[in-house]
Parts: structure tokens; sequence; C-alpha cells
């Protein structure tokens, strides 16, 4: 039977209708492949109009995935006490036979995957409804523009789809998609328990299939792992990126104001839980995008568009004083989903939001109070630390008015910042794009976070900090960026910052939160070559004279210099030892690695080596020239 006819004998009139209006026979055989698999005892299609959008919030209450908050449009929902972070162990690509993908990428052969996943999928929506969405991945209307949809028995994952990406129903019905590649999820929480959570963790699988553009999400619900557009679909995009010769990445970007109302673009490459939104979301600044940027080079520029148009954004830490405009939307009615955040009297509440925690309430593990412990006697804190909140990007008043222009935005600045506590100094510049996109985006060492369900605080690499999502083979990667910046006409400047240098000595931070706020203002002007530069060993290093005028200008601080020497000084045996463990990694995990890395990395090692000859372990900035 045609997709189309069985799929009219198992659905509603109307539903069929909103189906049938769209032309293209893929996403006909994609529905009904995934309703025959998963057995949903409905189907219900989502147009972009007012009634469905709505009806999906509804529903999202009605069935208990997501409760009313005091204030007027906020919800809370809550994901399985082992589901609150992305599953890097439960995520493979699936391989066919005779392909190759670098070992460090996690991978299960495809027909034995497929048949796994199928294994867990089947059935798995009986008694529930089917969801299906239609978005698109960057601007409409654009070379940007990646269609997409997703199936799924979960209303808050359908709920968090809508916020968190453009719907593109019209663009569907109106027949646009037919030449261009389609990306599909199909999701299911599978079996879930009495407060609405995924049941069966252990069979939590997410498999990709990129032969097909499709991916399997089963037995969870934590939007990283069940929202297929977020790292899922990266991991489609960054193939066809690397197949057509531009870039899919796990960036910001931020319109950084300058001098003379001048807005200058930055994108900015952090992995999890390491300051992407807060330097996407400074005051007086705009936030284009927080997670996800498409770069592409069109008439020599390189031009950047937010694949996404909400935030997930973490609570951790989030108070009024450092983050007054998401405070602000967190607490003004809205459309708001909060998720494991820890709930009492209709308010929710996270970690070092800056005011004392009520001492019972509703977390991710059900009823807390103070002083509750798991199975292995630790204390469960009130809310977990990956706590999120997912909100629209238009929601917020400095969003960026670029959002939606279908060629993107001119990029003058890209960034790569690590969790980098012993060698880099806070912020400096590459000596060109190759040098800049190897040293700090290549050779960027972090330490593990919370928004991974695995041991926090291990050193890693994570190159360009999208390592988990790359599909290619690594060496491959870094080619076509160093490829990509090559064939543009003037390649954006490369920065490096590290905002989690600390003192070797007391272990504390040797920044403030904010300085950061001094740093992207120091790049803004590098870009249009408004600020000078010292020429050090790891890279071009702000002067005093730049740094106080801007400590003073964009915080109203005095800088004295013991502060910028103590922020500036190269730890050259640390940054020596970092290049060790950067080139035995690649030497190890990266056959393929291209011969410019191994060059950046060896003229860093010889500068370093001459001013440990001259200076020892410690140089102060003082000791470099300006360029
Ligand atoms: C991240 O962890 O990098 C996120 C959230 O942006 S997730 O959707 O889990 O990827
Ligand atoms: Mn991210």
């Amino acid at each position: 039977m045609q997709p189309l006819e069985w799929l009219k004998s198992r659905m509603g009139a109307r539903e069929f209708e909103k189906l049938a209006r769209i032309p293209d026979p893929r996403v006909h055989q994609f529905v009904a492949e995934s309703a025959e698999l998963c057995n949903p005892s409905e189907i219900f299609v989502c147009t972009n109009s007012p009634d469905d959008i709505r009806h999906i919030r509804e529903q999202a209450l009605a069935t208990g995935e997501e409760k009313a908050l005091n204030i007027p449009g906020h919800t809370y929902h809550f994901d399985g006490p082992t589901d609150q972070g992305r599953d890097r162990k439960a995520t493979k690509y699936l391989v066919p036979r005779g392909d190759y993908l670098n070992p460090a990428l996690n991978q299960i052969e495809r027909e034995q995957g497929l048949s796994e996943v199928k294994g867990l999928l089947r059935n798995s929506m009986e008694g529930k409804t089917m969801v299906v969405l239609f978005l698109c991945l960057g601007p409409k209307n654009s070379v940007f523009t990646i269609p997409c949809m997703e199936c799924t028995d979960s209303w808050y994952v359908a709920h968090s789809v809508n916020l968190l990406y453009r719907t593109a129903y019209e663009m569907f019905a109106a027949g646009e998609t037919a030449n261009q590649e389609l990306f599909r999820v199909l999701h299911s929480a599978g079996k879930l328990d009495e407060r609405m959570v995924s049941a069966e963790p252990s069979k939590r699988r997410i498999y990709i299939d990129y032969t097909e553009n499709v991916v399997y999400s089963v037995n969870t619900q934590y939007a990283g792992n069940s929202v297929g557009f977020k790292k899922l679909a990266l991991r489609l995009a960054i193939r066809k990126a690397h197949r057509e010769g531009w870039l899919a990445e796990h960036m910001m970007l931020t319109g950084v104001r300058g001098p003379n109302g001048r807005r200058t673009y930055l994108a900015g490459a952090f992995p999890s839980a390491c300051g992407k939104t807060s330097t996407a979301m400074i005051p007086g600044n705009t936030i284009l995008g927080d997670d996800l940027a498409y770069l592409r080079n069109i008439d020599g520029v390189c031009r950047a568009v937010n694949v996404e148009s909400g935030i997930f954004g973490i609570l951790k830490g989030v108070n009024e004083r450092d983050d007054p405009l998401i405070w602000k939307i967190l607490h003004s009615p809205g459309e708001v989903i909060f998720s494991n955040v820890l709930v009492k009297d209709g308010r929710p509440y996270w970690l070092d939001m800056g005011i004392e925690l009520p001492k019972e309430g509703e977390n991710f593990t059900g009823k807390w109070w103070e002083g509750k412990t798991d199975e292995e006697g630790n204390p469960i804190p009130a809310a977990h630390k990956n706590a999120r909140y997912t909100v629209a990007l238009e929601a917020l008043e400095n969003c960026d008015p670029e959002l939606h222009n279908p060629q993107g935005v001119e990029l003058g600045g890209i960034i790569f910042g690590g969790r980098d506590s012993r060698a880099y100094p806070p912020v400096q510049q590459g000596y060109d794009w190759v040098h800049g996109v190897m040293a700090y985006g290549a050779a960027l060492e972090t330490e593990t976070t919370f928004a991974i369900v695995e041991e926090e605080g291990k050193y890693e690499i994570n190159l360009m900090s999208i390592q988990d999502f790359i599909s290619i083979p690594l060496g491959q990667y870094l080619k076509n960026y160093i490829e990509f910046g090559r064939k543009l006409q003037k390649a954006p400047a490369v920065f490096g910052v590290n905002y989690f240098l600390r003192d070797l000595k007391t272990g504390e931070f040797v920044n403030n939160r904010q300085d950061k706020y001094v740093w992207v203002a120091w790049m803004e002007r590098r870009v249009h070559g408004e600020a000078g530069a010292l020429k050090g060993p790891t890279g071009l290093l702000p002067t005093y004279e730049d740094l106080r005028r801007l400590f003073k200008e964009v915080r109203g601080l005095d800088y004295p210099r013991e502060e910028y020497t103590r922020h500036f000084t190269i730890r050259v045996r640390e940054n020596l030892r970092k290049i060790e463990r950067v080139v035995q990694y690649y030497k190890r995990e990266v056959p393929d690695a291209p011969p410019e890395l191994y060059q950046v990395l060896e003229e860093q090692q010889k500068r370093l080596l001459k001013v440990q000859a001259e200076a020892g372990d410690f140089a102060s900035p003082d000791m470099f020239e300006e360029v």
C-alpha cells in the first residue's frame, strides 16, 4: 500500500488532510513508517496555526508531562533521575559495513544498530499520540535553510521544539522542500512512570543514521537527547556542511556594541557550561544565538546564522545581579519551560540563584527535603545542576534584529574558549586564521562539566567544543576548517578565551565573571584595528593601556597594573605541558590530523622555550613587543 493510503486508514480526516497537503513523498513515508513501527493510537500533525501550537501546550499540561507554575505561561517538567544530560555512551553513529568513522567516535554497525533501536521503538507509542512537527534549521528562504521534521510521542518535546525552532509547515506545504536534504527524527519517551518520566533508562538509545539523515531516540526525555535538532541533527549538518564547503558549529552568536553605535558580530565556541550563553548575553550587546551556528562563505565574506530560534539554557548560577536580562524573562509572564528545578508553592528554584532555597519541595527525584540522600548515601541537591529553561529568543529584549535575516550576519571574529584552569591566558588573538583555529580550536582543552551524564572535572581535548558531535574523520574536519578560512577574502579574527584560569597557589579563579565584558569589548576593537596587541608566545595579548581604558569604559572600574600582570603573565611550563598533551592526543587518536596542526604547535613550543630561556616559567606581559 502507498504510505498516504495507509495513513488515511490510520488517521482522523482532519489530521490526514494536513499531511496530504504536503507534496513531499518522503514526509508521508517517514510518518507512515514511524507510525507502523511505534503504533500510536493517534497522530497529530502540527501546522503553524495558533490552534495547533496551543493544543501542544495544553496537552503537555493535560498529560502531566509539564505542570503549571504561578507565573502565567510558565511550566515545569522533570526528566528521570538518570536522564539529566546528554548520554554520550548511548549515542552512536550507525556505520554501514565498509564505511570508516574515527574510532574516537561512538559507533555501531548500521544493521545491528537499526534492529536494536527499532526493536526498542516497536509499539512504544501504544496508547499515546504521535505528534508530527515541521520546522527548519536556519532562517527561511535562505541558502542556509535545512528542512526538518520530528515524530515524537512527548508533548513536552513537541512544545520545546516549537519554542526552540522556526516552525515551517507552510514551507513543506508549498513544496519548497522537494530538492533539499530532509532531516528526520523519530523519538519516543518509551514507557512512562506515574510521574510521566521515561521509566526504562537502561534501554535509552540515541542512534544517528547519517546515510539516511535520520535520528532515532528512545527511552529518554532530556531535551539534548530527545529534541532531535540540538546535537543530533548537528551531526547530520556537519556531514552536509563538510561535503558542501561550509561549517556547522557549536557556537553562540552575539552582536557586540562598539563606539558610535557600531555593531560587530562574534561567534563563540565553548563546551557546554563554559560561558557560551553568558558571553552572548552581555548587557548592552545583542544575542543572535546561544548554541548552534552555520557559517558560509558568501561572496568571500564569512556569514553566519543561528540554526535555532530559542534558548535551552542552563539555570545554575543565573542570578539577578549577573544575569539581569535572563532573570527578567524568568520572572515575567510569557512562555518558559523550566526543567529539573526545585518547585515549591508554584515557584521554581535552582542552584546558586542568589537567594535562599526552600528546605523541601519537588525535584527530579520526586519529593525532596534537605538532607535527602540517594541509594549510595550521597546528598541529593535541591535542583539538578543541569536544570534548564526553554524560551524563544524573541521573548528577550536583547534579541538581535538580524535573527531571521536569510543572508545571516558578517562575522568579525570567532572565539574559542575552554575550561582550562592551568595554561591559556584570559584572552588572546591568533596571529592568523590557521594559528587561531589550530592553537585555540583544535587544541582546546577543557574539564568536563555536568552537562553530560559522566564524571565531572576530567581534563580532555574537545576540539572546537564540538568533538562529541563530529561525524566525519576528525582530521578531515580540521582540514576543511583550514580550507574554509583560506578561501575567504578576509577571514574573521580568531580569539582564544579562558574564563576559568586559576591561581596556581590558591586555586582561586583569576578573573571575575564580568571581566569577560571587557575581553569581548577588546575583541570588538581588535576586529576594527582600534586596539593594540603584544606578541606573546601563544598569541597576541592586550596591552595594559587598552585594557585600562576598556575596564573604565565597560565596567567603570580601575584596572591596576598588578591585576593586568596577574591576568596576563604567561605560564610557560603549563603551556609547554599543554602542547605535549595535545600532540600526544592527536598522535594517538587522530591519524589523519593535518600537518598545519603540528606545525602550529611546534612553532608555539619554540616560542615558549625561547621565552623560558629568557624569563623562566612565568613571563610577565611587559617583556613582549607591541605589534
Ligand atoms: C549542551 O549541552 O551543549 C547544550 C544542551 O546546549 S544539549 O541540548 O544537551 O546539547
Ligand atoms: Mn550546546
